[in-house]
């Protein structure tokens, strides 16, 4: 089934000039950017894109993180695309990751772990719909 998930390359992986080889995994797994922008998050920003973990120890070092410089935020399109890009990204701690998933080949540790992906139909929706106006969608 087709859908729709969102994912961002986060600061560290856009310092690391990382983008190109993300993108292109993106879309050798088939999974279509619909939509993407560069953008320097204010901490404001990543406060509200991460409301749900508001109350863990690590929310506002995480925040400050997705702040610290320009990510490429994407709305990937194609078959399972919540999974497909879960499995292409590894375990959230790059040292558990699988190997050759994104984390494990560009992530650093749990904190800097190069790349967001929406984990459920419902948090893709609220994700894409965070960042982007259904009319910078081109599905
Ligand atoms: O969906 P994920 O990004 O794999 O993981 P998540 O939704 O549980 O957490 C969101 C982000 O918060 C994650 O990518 C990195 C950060 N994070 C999660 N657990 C920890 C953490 N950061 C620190 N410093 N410590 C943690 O235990």
């Amino acid at each position: 089934m087709s859908e729709r998930t969102l994912a961002i390359i986060k600061p560290d992986a856009v310092k690391k000039n990382a983008i190109g080889d993300i993108v292109s995994r993106y879309e050798k797994a088939g999974l279509k950017p619909v939509a993407m922008k560069l953008m320097h998050m204010s901490k404001r920003t990543a406060e509200g894109f991460y409301a749900v973990h508001k109350a863990r120890p690590f929310f506002d070092s995480l925040c400050s993180f997705m702040s610290s410089g320009p990510s490429l935020v994407l709305v990937l399109q194609g078959d399972n695309a919540i999974k497909k890009n879960r499995d292409l990204m590894g375990a959230t701690d790059p040292a558990k990751a699988d190997a050759g998933t994104i984390r494990k080949v560009h992530g650093t540790n749990i904190e800097f772990n190069a790349v967001h992906g929406s984990d459920s139909p419902e948090t893709a929706a609220f994700e894409i719909g965070y960042f982007f106006p259904g009319m910078e969608i081109f599905g």
